[in-house]
């Protein structure tokens, strides 16, 4: 391993269970969350940096096969013997080292590799984008997703977002109803706000194929701009027959992760476009691997979540600033769905968008007082 004597080395990670409550019930078609799980990382370096991370998934175990406790065993018990005392200014020498020795648990090695850019863009003075080559944007588009479960409510909190210039793409998640009672919710709210908004839907993976080529036309009917994971993830053929029966957009979101899930995928012609995350592609690095691929492939860029709160969105923003394309803009909203977070400066949305951070490193900080009184292990 690269480890000249002179460069700074880790000490220690810590990682930290954060519970917050979010603003309203969110509906998704396999849980429904009325708070979010933050998993806070915080690298000390022997020149003393400190770098910051986060980890989250959604509904515990409902969403993927890593929860918060899990990403906190692995982070404790595994990953942090492993690398300290090693270079802390290379977080390629330290993923490759981890990557060894621990399989998967990509949300737990996305929460360290952010903590050490984040310590390495403090160390150099630079912002983390330009460790990733540098921002093409500065700012990112930001989609806000309805998920109140009721028509009605979705529509007053549509309105009033787009009134105040803060949204106007929404992403409604589907597939919790029948397909034909989430039709209708889908054309009561388009109809309601017209061309003016652009209408997404999520299924999360709720529909068999047969389903899909059942309903996917009636959602395009009633104006939809693109389907996201309409079907399971393991499901790469049913996929690329959709995306090859239909003109709407197919997105591909739990299905891929990693560079190797792109190539199949794009060799397959099984998605128009990809929605990357920092989550599943093991940290801000991964995504720009990932969006590489998918751009040499022609596969439309879209820049995901997994709920993060501020420390995470930033991180993404990011990565999602340093892609090449990203023509489908982001839905970096996490931070606007929780009531409150543990940074001084809360991530915002103005005029459609996020403006990435150029102050060194991540530019977040965390706030003490917050983090002391949100933490579970209190
Ligand atoms: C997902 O599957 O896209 C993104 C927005 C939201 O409400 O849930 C996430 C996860
Ligand atoms: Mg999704």
């Amino acid at each position: 391993m690269l480890n000249s004597s002179n460069q700074p080395r880790i000490e220690a990670l810590e990682s930290i269970i954060v519970d917050l409550p979010t603003i309203r019930e969110h509906r998704l078609a396999m849980t429904t969350m009325s708070r979010q799980t933050l998993v806070i990382v915080r690298l000390r370096c022997d020149d003393g940096i400190e770098g910051i991370g986060e980890a989250t998934t959604i509904g515990g175990l409902a969403y993927g096969d890593q929860s918060p406790e899990s990403i906190k065993l692995t982070l404790d018990h595994y990953i942090n013997p492993l690398i300290a005392g090693m270079d802390a200014t290379s977080a390629n020498a330290v993923l490759a080292k981890v990557d060894q020795s621990v399989q998967g648990n990509a949300l737990a090695k996305s929460a360290l590799e952010t903590a050490l850019l984040d310590a390495q863009g403090k160390r150099l003075g630079v912002p983390v984008h330009a460790l990733l080559g540098g921002a093409v944007r500065h700012s990112l588009p930001v989609l806000w997703t309805l998920a109140s479960g009721d028509s009605a409510r979705d529509i007053d909190e549509a309105k009033q977002l787009l009134e105040v210039r803060r949204h106007n793409v929404f992403k409604l998640k589907i597939g919790k109803r029948s397909p034909q009672a989430d039709i209708a919710h889908v054309a009561a709210i388009k109809n309601a706000l017209g061309d003016q908004v652009e209408i997404t839907v999520d299924l999360n993976q709720a529909w068999s194929e047969a389903m899909a080529a059942r309903f996917i036309p009636d959602l395009q009917a009633a104006g939809v701009m693109l389907v996201e994971q309409p079907i399971a993830k393991d499901n790469r053929r049913g996929l690329a027959r959709l995306a090859q029966a239909f003109s709407i957009p197919i997105m591909a979101d739990e299905a891929v992760s990693t560079p190797a899930d792109m190539f199949d995928y794009a060799s397959d012609g099984a998605a128009d476009i990809v929605a990357l995350k920092i989550a599943k592609s093991g940290g801000p690095l991964g995504v720009v691997r990932t969006a590489a691929v998918a751009d040499a492939a022609g596969v439309g860029c879209y820049g995901g979540t997994l709920l993060e709160g501020t420390i995470g969105s930033i991180a993404s923003a990011h990565a999602f600033a340093a892609c090449r394309k990203m023509e489908w803009g982001t839905e970096l909203f996490g931070p606007l769905l929780l009531k409150d977070d543990i940074v001084v400066e809360r991530a915002t949305v103005a005029d459609f968008e996020l403006a990435v951070p150029s102050t060194p490193g991540l530019g977040v900080a965390i706030d003490e007082d917050k983090l002391a009184y949100y933490r579970r292990d209190k």
